[in-house]
């Protein structure tokens, strides 16, 4: 019996009082944000896709969604003359039903390359197959993306270089035009999706933090000056809980500093992670919600954000169990909904800092 079924069945039996339904009760979250009128949402894994009951979360809770990875080269490129669309599609056709908006993630980066890249790609064509990629999958969703990432993560200062460009397979094979090029043609492939550069480790007002965000901003600069159309600033937003809470100073300067090129402002892949707290579950979610809490009211302040997603859902599916995991083996809790589904502290921080945003 499906969910919704079964409760109809109970409502019919006079059971309902008994159910605990927080769902029924609740505002959505996409309704609470287009009231301010914010998207909001989060990435999606091929896994979730399937499951019935996560559809029917997102359904209800998610203005709009991304591919965890289904759009990367890797898995949409698989050789070299073919692309394989399939499950992308599936999360296009999934949205549809939904009415959600989705990102498109991503147009060029430097990792989940597919396995035939590096034999393949020299610095004679490394171009060309940028160029070739971008217009074939842009132009098979063309009208259909909310926002690109057109280019992704091209910036690590620690590379060394005085621009702050990353040494990527990119820039290596084809030079830091490659970011001009990618960004040029995503736009003759597809002229209504929002074309956006999107990053990570910006948000903290620590040094290494601060550097990037002048290296990031150095580069939209450019692109702006030689009219290169990149319309938005995704900031992923993988945040750190800690003892010691963030400073926003040089957050909000740089926020300021995107607006003030144009920029519309994303933030992506929304999660905290929780290696620092301990163990207790009660505690860990509370200082968890606090840090969704802290970020989404200082990045709320700022008119230019238009949409906010959590990178997944569901705490059981989090990429940072396997990148980032705890030292005492437990699983990590850095999104706004649990293994049952069931939201979060994270979850009404996000709902609470969205209904205490300033009117836009
Ligand atoms: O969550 C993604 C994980 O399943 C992949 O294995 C990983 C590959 O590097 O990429 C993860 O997603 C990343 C996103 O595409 C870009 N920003 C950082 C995300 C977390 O690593």
């Amino acid at each position: 019996m499906h969910r919704r079924d079964f409760t109809t069945h109970l409502l019919r039996a006079g059971a309902l009082a008994a159910l605990p339904l927080p769902a029924a009760e609740r505002q959505p979250l996409r309704d609470v944000a287009n009231a301010r009128h914010l998207l909001a949402g989060a990435a999606v894994s091929y896994r979730e896709l399937q499951r019935e009951d996560c559809r029917a979360l997102l359904a209800r809770e998610a203005s709009i969604l991304v591919s965890e990875n289904d759009m990367k080269w890797q898995s949409i490129h698989p050789a070299p003359d073919r692309y394989d669309y399939t499950r992308a599609d599936a999360l296009l056709a999934f949205a549809k039903t939904s009415n959600a908006k989705v990102r498109g993630h991503n147009l060029c980066w430097h990792q989940q390359l597919p396995r035939w890249f590096p034999s393949t790609a020299t610095s004679g064509n490394a171009g060309e197959l940028l160029r070739a990629h971008i217009a074939e999958v842009a132009g098979h969703y063309a009208g259909r993306i909310h926002s690109w990432d057109v280019v992704n993560e091209a910036v690590f200062v620690e590379d060394g270089r005085s621009d702050g460009l990353r040494k990527s397979p990119w820039l290596e094979l084809a030079g830091p035009s490659y970011i001009d090029l990618a960004f040029t043609t995503a736009a003759k492939a597809d002229p209504q999706a929002i074309l956006t550069y999107n990053d990570y480790d910006l948000e903290q007002d620590t040094e290494a933090h601060e550097a990037k965000r002048r290296a990031v901003l150095a580069l939209l600069k450019g692109l702006r000056a030689r009219n290169v159309p990149v319309q938005a600033l995704g900031i992923q937003s993988h945040l750190v809980a800690s003892t010691s809470p963030y400073q926003w100073s040089g957050f909000h300067r740089f926020l300021d500093g995107a607006e003030k090129l144009g920029l519309t402002i994303f933030i992506t892949e929304l999660d905290v992670d929780d290696t620092a707290l301990p163990a207790d579950i009660a505690d860990r979610d509370r200082q968890v919600a606090a840090c969704y809490q802290d970020f989404l009211s200082n990045a709320l302040k700022h008119h230019n954000l238009q949409a906010i997603l959590t990178w997944g859902f569901t705490d059981p599916d989090t990429w940072l169990n396997h990148f980032h995991p705890r030292k005492d083996g437990t699983p990590q809790r850095p999104l706004p909904f649990d293994g049952q589904l069931q939201p979060k502290p994270a979850y009404f921080a996000m709902e609470q800092s969205i209904e205490a945003a300033p009117r836009r």
